[in-house]
C-alpha cells in the first residue's frame, strides 16, 4: 500500500430539504473529498466533521489544517502494509479521529480496489442489500410531522426516526404514532436534554419507541446509565461513542442498549469493526449512522452496514433524497427500504470529476 499522492477537494452541495435538529439549521453541505494514489488505482473519502463543532468537536478547516500540515506529510511517498499500519502511522495523535478517517478509509477503499473486492467482503460483511430507514429534522408542526413521515414510509423506508428537542418531543412522536401505529419509530436528540427532563423522556416509554438515541451530553456515559435505569425504551449512543472502548463503557454500564455506528465519528473501517464486534459479544444491536453524506461516505457506510451485526436499519437512505446531483457517478438508491450494496472493487463508485471539479472550492495535489 504505497501513497504516492493525494488530492484535497471541497465542494458545496445545497441540501433538497431543511434540515433542523436540536442544534441547529442546515440548508447545504460543505463536503471535503480526499483522493489516495497508489500503484495505479486511487481510494476514496469524504470528511464527517462539519463548518461548526455542533455535533461533535471536529471541524473542516480544523481537518484540512491537519491533513495539509501533519497527515499527509508523514503518509506521501511511504508504504504500508495494510490500511491498519496506515492508520497507526498516525497513532500517536490525540482526538480528531473524523480527520484521521479521512486517511484510513480512503486506505481502505485504495487496498480494496487493489485486491480487487469490495469493500465490505474485505470488512467481513456478507450481504448484497442493506436495510434503510430515515431521519427526519423537526417541522413546523404535527401536521406537517405526519406527513413528511407518511411520505417516507410509502417509499418503503424500514424505520423512521424523527429529531426533537425540549418543547418538542412527545407531541410529534404521539401525532406519528396515532397515524402509524406499526411503524418502527425512533427519535434522536442530539444532546439535548440533562437528567432535569427525565420525567418528559419517561413520557416517551408509552409509544413504543425501538429506542431514544442520544438524549443527554454529547461527552457522558454516567448520566445515560442514570436515564436508562428509569426508562423502558432502551437508549442509543450516538455522539458519546467515539471508540471501542467507550462502547465498552457504554454498554457495561448500561449507558445504553444500542449503539449507532458512525465510522468517521469512531476514526475508520477498523475501530467501527470493533465496535460492532464489541456490540456483538454485549449482545447490543447495532446500525449505520449518517452525517448527510455524499455518495462517497454514504458508499463507505453500505459497505460497512454489511457486517452482521447491522441488525437495525441505518441512516443510509437514497442519495437523491439530499441532492440534484451527487459527486459520485453510480445512484445510490434504495427501493423498498433495501440498499443495495454497491458491486466492483472498493466502495464501488467513482467520483464525477467533471461536476466536482466545477464546482470545488478547495483542489489541491500533495506530492512527497
Ligand atoms: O445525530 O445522527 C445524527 C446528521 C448530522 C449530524 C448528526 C446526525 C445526523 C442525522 C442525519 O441524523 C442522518 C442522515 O440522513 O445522514
Ligand atoms: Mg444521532
Amino acid at each position: 500500500l504505497r501513497i504516492h499522492a493525494a488530492e484535497l477537494l471541497v465542494v458545496r452541495l445545497p441540501l433538497k430539504f431543511r434540515f433542523e435538529t436540536s442544534f441547529g439549521v442546515q440548508t447545504e453541505k460543505v463536503v471535503p473529498l480526499l483522493v489516495l494514489h497508489g500503484d495505479g488505482v486511487q481510494g476514496l473519502s469524504e470528511g464527517t466533521m462539519e463548518f461548526a463543532p455542533m455535533y461533535r468537536e471536529e471541524t473542516i478547516v480544523g481537518a484540512l489544517h491537519l491533513l495539509r500540515e501533519v497527515f499527509l506529510p508523514r503518509l506521501l511517498g511511504q508504504t504500508f502494509a495494510n490500511p491498519e499500519a496506515l492508520h497507526d502511522a498516525l497513532g500517536s495523535f490525540r482526538g480528531n479521529r473524523m480527520a484521521r478517517a479521512m486517511v484510513e478509509m480512503a486506505a481502505w477503499d485504495l487496498w480494496a480496489r487493489m485486491l480487487n473486492v469490495p469493500l465490505g467482503t474485505l470488512l467481513g460483511g456478507r450481504r448484497n442489500s442493506v436495510e434503510v430507514g430515515v431521519s427526519l429534522g423537526i417541522q413546523p408542526d404535527e401536521a406537517a410531522t405526519v406527513d413528511v413521515v407518511r411520505r417516507h414510509v410509502e417509499q418503503g423506508y424500514r424505520r423512521i426516526k424523527l429529531k426533537i428537542r425540549p418543547g418538542w418531543d412527545v407531541q410529534p412522536v404521539r401525532a406519528v404514532r396515532e397515524a402509524f401505529p406499526d411503524i418502527r419509530l425512533t427519535v434522536d436528540a442530539n444532546s439535548a436534554y440533562t437528567l432535569a427532563d427525565t420525567g418528559r423522556l419517561r413520557a416517551l416509554d408509552e409509544y413504543g419507541l425501538t429506542y431514544i438515541e442520544q438524549p443527554l451530553a454529547w461527552d457522558d456515559l454516567v448520566d445515560h446509565a442514570t436515564l436508562q435505569g428509569r426508562l423502558r425504551t432502551p437508549l442509543c449512543l450516538d455522539e458519546s461513542v467515539a471508540s471501542a472502548q467507550d462502547a465498552r463503557k457504554g454498554l457495561a454500564l448500561d449507558a445504553g442498549r444500542v449503539i449507532n455506528v458512525k465510522v468517521a465519528r469512531v476514526g475508520g473501517h477498523a475501530e467501527a469493526r470493533r465496535v460492532h464486534d464489541l456490540a456483538q459479544a454485549f449482545g447490543a444491536p447495532v446500525w449505520c449512522g449518517g452525517m448527510l453524506e455524499s455518495g462517497v461516505g454514504r458508499a463507505h457506510n453500505i459497505h460497512l452496514s454489511t457486517l452482521p451485526g447491522f441488525t437495525l436499519p441505518g441512516d443510509t437512505s437514497s442519495a437523491s433524497r439530499y441532492w440534484e446531483t451527487d459527486v459520485v457517478n453510480e445512484p445510490l438508491e434504495a427501493h423498498d427500504g433495501l440498499m443495495p450494496v454497491p458491486t466492483g472493487p472498493g466502495i464501488g463508485v467513482t467520483l464525477n470529476r467533471d461536476f466536482v471539479e466545477r464546482i470545488a472550492e478547495v483542489q489541491e495535489e500533495f506530492h512527497p
